[in-house]
Order: C-alpha cells, then sequence, then structure tokens
C-alpha cells in the first residue's frame, strides 16, 4: 500500500485541561513515529483551540468527532465545521456509532455534516459500520452498502474524505473481527470507494476501528486496505497511543 496510514484518536466525552500532559507527552513522542503514519488527536470541543495551538510545527493534528451542517444559525449548542476549524481542527470525524445510536443520526445527516466538514476545509471521516444483529442475519455488506450509499459527498476526494470501519459490536468491547474479515470488508470498501470516486477512491483511507490497542494494531494496520486507525480508548494514553503507530 503507497497510502500513508493515518492514525486517528478519538477521545471522545473523555479529557479536562489536565489531559494537556498526556497530549503533551503525544507531541514529544509523535517526531519518532512520524516517518510512519500520520497522527490525529480529536479531542471534545473545548480542548481543541488549546490543542492545537500546543500542536503547532508538531507531527500531530487536532480534529473534532462531530459538526453541525449549517456554518452558523440559531442552533442553540451546535457546532459548525467552520467554528471547528476556525479554532484548529483540520478533520471531522462525523456519523460514528455513538452518534448514529444516541443521537438518531441517519445517513442523510451524516452526508450533510461531511460536505459541511468540506464547505469548511476540513477532511471528513466518515464512519460505518454494521451491529451484531445485522452480522448475525448476514447483512453486513448489505448495511455497508447503504451506509456508504447515503452518508459519502459526491465528489469527495482522497484529501477530504477518508471512511472508517467500525463494526459496532467491535466498540469499546474487546471483541475485533479476524484479519480476513476485516481484509474483505475493506477490500469491498475499496471497491464501492473507486467505483464511486475513480482514482481518487484508489487512494483515500480507509481506517479500521473498535477495540485497536498496542496488541493488535500491527496484524490489523498490516491487512490489505487497512490504512490506518480510528482509536478510542486506548488514544487517550499516549504510550498506548504511539505504541499503535508504530505498529504501522
Ligand atoms: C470505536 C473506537 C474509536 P474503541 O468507536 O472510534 O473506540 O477503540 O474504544 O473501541
Amino acid at each position: 500500500d503507497a497510502i500513508r496510514p493515518l492514525i486517528a484518536g478519538n477521545w471522545k466525552m473523555n479529557g479536562l485541561k489536565a489531559s494537556t500532559a498526556e497530549f503533551d507527552a503525544m507531541l514529544n513522542g509523535a517526531a519518532g513515529v512520524a516517518g510512519r503514519a500520520d497522527l490525529l488527536v480529536c479531542p471534545p470541543v473545548t480542548l481543541i483551540a488549546a490543542f492545537a495551538d500546543r500542536a503547532r510545527g508538531k507531527a500531530v493534528v487536532v480534529g473534532a468527532q462531530d459538526c453541525h451542517p449549517k456554518a452558523s444559525g440559531a442552533h442553540t449548542g451546535d457546532i459548525a465545521a467552520e467554528m471547528l476549524v476556525d479554532a484548529g481542527a483540520s478533520a471531522i470525524i462525523v456519523g460514528h456509532s455513538e452518534r448514529r445510536a444516541d443521537h438518531g443520526e441517519g445517513d442523510a445527516l451524516v452526508k450533510q455534516k461531511a460536505e459541511a466538514a468540506r464547505r469548511a476545509g476540513a477532511t471528513a471521516i466518515v464512519c460505518i459500520g454494521e451491529t451484531q444483529t445485522q452480522r448475525d442475519a448476514g447483512q453486513t455488506l448489505d448495511i455497508l452498502r447503504g451506509q456508504l450509499d447515503g452518508s459519502l459527498p459526491d465528489g469527495s476526494t482522497a484529501a477530504n474524505l477518508v471512511v472508517a470501519y467500525e463494526p459496532v459490536w467491535a466498540i469499546g468491547t474487546g471483541l475485533t473481527p479476524t484479519a480476513k474479515d476485516v481484509e474483505q470488508i475493506h477490500g469491498f470498501i475499496r471497491e464501492f470507494l473507486t467505483a464511486s470516486f475513480e482514482a481518487d477512491g484508489a487512494r483515500m483511507r480507509i481506517l479500521y476501528g473498535g477495540s485497536v490497542k498496542p496488541s493488535n494494531a500491527a496484524e490489523l494496520m498490516a491487512v490489505k486496505n487497512v490504512n490506518g486507525a480510528l482509536v478510542g480508548g486506548a488514544s487517550l494514553k499516549a504510550a498506548d497511543f504511539l505504541a499503535i503507530a508504530r505498529g504501522c
């Protein structure tokens, strides 16, 4: 794979100002892994500006975990992609399964959010994945095809779109699919992307997410069409996050 891997940390709803020390440890270790992968940390929105300031000139970029589809307006409590970029975010995760589940977000809204990220100049990291029930019913590829069809903006490029495959049953559970399953599913996603976006689709990053940790990262990252990881729990500790990047 000639595609440079991306290791993206999703801190979810974790992190206070005191977490800056952990982020600084990531910044300090980043130079040592910069030869292998790009590093992205998506802290809660309250920490984006401070982290982005500290990361300036370092081998880590800062991102966000969600955005509103509109650029501004009467939407109390919401944050626009433009605001996140203004604060220092260069990528925005959209359609994470926790948002799909907790906030009832569907593919159409996820697509609007991905378009908002692009409009603001950020890379959209669009998450897709099947649940345990869907998997048991043998519907995995149909579900993924529907999510890809519905959530990816037309005209996306390798620079402004990343796809993250996160089987819902593997998130935070310690369970991971086999390398063979991941290869099959990432191959399916690659076919979809090249059919939809041609040369750009061949170069888009497809991340694997769901219980990635130092002990399984190297095996997962070696799978064909796995171009990095979206890491939740293990991205909260600098030592683990950097160890995962060293597995690329
Ligand atoms: C999947 C992942 C990060 P974790 O949600 O997005 O979380 O690595 O904790 O399973």
